[in-house]
């Protein structure tokens, strides 16, 4: 009985760990020095390294044809969209407003800093 428990437990801390797992991936991307809280200077390298991922012409805004070849694109059913004006083009002031905006709602506590309970992911 007492073995059952344990591996219950196990069981459970496991499926814990990988949810959490899951849910970090963006995070541990965007943490570069491994401290496990993400600054708002390693934000702002992360949404560097984002923006140049995606504008692949770079012309300093991702135009539609860019965000849907990374799986984005205008999106639907009121989930938040960086293009805030709807044009289709997603200018790099959208773009840090966007993920500016979200910095400030994942930082929980509002001490400029991500820590891995805060966050859920790395800006896209
Ligand atoms: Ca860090
Ligand atoms: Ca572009
Ligand atoms: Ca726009």
């Amino acid at each position: 009985m007492k073995v059952a428990i344990t591996s219950l437990a196990l069981l459970a801390v496991c499926a814990g760990q990988a949810l959490a797992q899951q849910a970090s991936a963006g995070f541990r991307a965007a943490d570069l020095n491994d401290d496990g809280v993400v600054t708002r200077a390693e934000y702002d390298s992360a949404l560097n390294e984002g923006f140049a991922r995606v504008d692949t012409d770079r012309d300093g805004q991702f135009s539609l044809a860019e965000r849907l070849a990374v799986g984005g694109g205008p999106a639907g059913g009121g989930a938040p969209d960086p293009d805030a004006n709807a044009d289709g083009v997603v200018t790099r002031a959208e773009y840090d407003a966007f993920h500016g905006a979200r910095f400030i709602r994942l930082d929980l506590n509002r001490d400029g800093r991500l820590l891995a309970s805060e966050s859920s992911g790395a800006p896209r």
